[in-house]
């Protein structure tokens, strides 16, 4: 079936941090519509590709998005005028090689994306079919069944999406000892409301950071995970067995390179390599901690090696950072064994097909995949559908609150539902 694209349009709209981000809408000539909102991370790797803003300071503290609204109603539509919208690889290519940089920062890897997913719902809507089929079948991936992906949930929120002393970004609860989405679902959600009223009882601050999850000072990092337990067991669950737990350490965020330290301020030290590892392995004989991911900075190559050696075989390794979703670094961390999962995270790369190619790069080589939100969210659900499509281990998109990351948890719901009724 081919179905040409009649009209492309994106306005600018705004996230959940109040920032600018763009929404694309596709039209087909048959009438078929899609559309997507672009995601915006808050502790981007250094070897994304490039989000393009306005820079103009009289408008969103130069945040604005306009120029790249403007690429796609102009040098975008224009090519993309009259294409196949089911070859998503070709329209993916055509963008590549119009933009003609590295990084995508000439047309602005946030242009390009929204273009990217909205062709992909349109594709979708023409064929009458849900978003996880249609991208299983564009991409030709040749998984026999549906999975649903585990939920990684940050409940406890630091770093860079929180204005605390807690340098390090997620405290994640990972409800992987139940065999349903909903019921993984069910025991995040009941964790989460147990660490809302144990930290009120301790008087500890309980607004919400970025993601969805509390966000109070502590009086050392470890205190999270201690909350973490407290909060399992409060609401009954087998701590371990049933509900395990996962950080993003978000390690580049508070490396010093100069120095070659990470600098813990909430813990007053200043860690090499080697001792954030030990630690690492500390907390996983305390606790379950059975994810740690961005343990080390995202050029810390020799540091990844010898983490993945120590712990790769106990624990996921996560690369977000690291790998930024893209093929080549993530085949150099194939080569030399460094981590054993990548984070994906669909505007790191710019396209859906890039990111398809890297979440096949990874499953080929027995790397986990979990499909990841950003910090800074819209109503859009696409990952839910993507993770669903690829058959992804985990999935991250933050605590049991707010509705930019519900939204997709309840995307995750319908999708079991129509599965199972089926
Ligand atoms: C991360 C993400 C999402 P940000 O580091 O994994 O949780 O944060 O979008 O700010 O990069
Ligand atoms: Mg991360």
């Amino acid at each position: 079936m081919k179905e040409k694209i009649e009209f492309i349009h994106a306005h600018e709209i705004l996230d959940s941090r109040g920032n600018p981000t763009l929404n694309v809408s596709v039209l087909l000539n048959n009438g078929s519509h899609g559309s997507a909102s672009v995601p915006s991370g808050a502790s981007t790797g250094i070897h994304e590709a490039l989000e393009l803003r306005d820079g103009d300071k009289n408008r969103y503290n130069g945040k604005g998005v306009l120029r790249a609204v403007k690429n796609v109603n102009t040098k975008i539509a224009s090519v993309l005028h009259g294409m196949d919208a089911m070859d998503i690889e070709k329209i993916d290519d055509t963008m590549r090689i119009l933009d003609g940089t590295v990084n995508k920062h000439r047309l602005g890897a946030n242009a390009i994306l929204g273009v990217s997913i909205a062709c992909a719902h349109a594709g979708a809507r023409r064929r009458k079919m849900p978003l996880y089929k249609h991208l299983r079948d564009i991409y030709s991936l040749d998984h026999q069944t549906y999975k649903l992906p585990t939920p990684l949930m940050n409940v406890f929120n630091g770093g860079r999406h929180a204005s605390t002393n807690l340098d390090m970004q997620e405290f994640i609860i990972i409800p992987h000892g139940f065999s349903r989405f909903s019921r993984k679902l069910r025991a995040g959600a009941e964790i989460y409301h147990a660490l809302g009223e144990i930290l009120r009882k301790d008087r500890m601050d309980t607004d919400l950071g970025d993601e969805g999850g509390y966000a109070p000072n502590v009086g050392k990092t470890e205190d999270a995970l201690e909350y973490l337990k407290k909060a399992v067991q409060k609401a009954k669950y087998k701590v371990g067995k049933e509900i395990g737990f996962g950080i993003d350490v978000a390690a580049s965020e508070f490396y010093d390179p100069r120095k070659d330290r990470y600098v813990l301020k909430t813990d007053r030290i200043k860690y090499n390599a080697d001792q954030m590892i030990d630690l690492y392995a500390r907390w996983s004989k305390k606790y379950p901690l059975i994810s740690v991911e961005d343990g080390l900075d995202q050029d810390a190559w020799d540091g990844w090696q010898k983490m993945t050696a120590k712990l790769g075989k106990q624990m996921m390794l996560i690369g977000d950072d690291l790998f930024v979703t893209n093929p080549e670094r993530i085949q150099k961390g194939i080569d030399n064994k460094v981590a054993n999962a990548v984070l994906i995270k669909v505007n790191q790369i710019g396209t859906l097909s890039e990111t398809m190619q890297a979440i096949k790069l990874a499953q080929r080589n027995k790397y986990k995949v979990v499909i990841s939100h950003r910090s800074g969210e819209t109503a859009d659900t696409t990952i839910a559908d993507l993770a669903v499509a690829v058959n992804a281990q985990y999935i991250k998109t933050g605590a049991p609150s707010r509705s930019e990351r519900l939204v997709k948890y309840n995307r995750l719901l319908e999708i079991e539902e129509e599965l199972i009724i089926k």
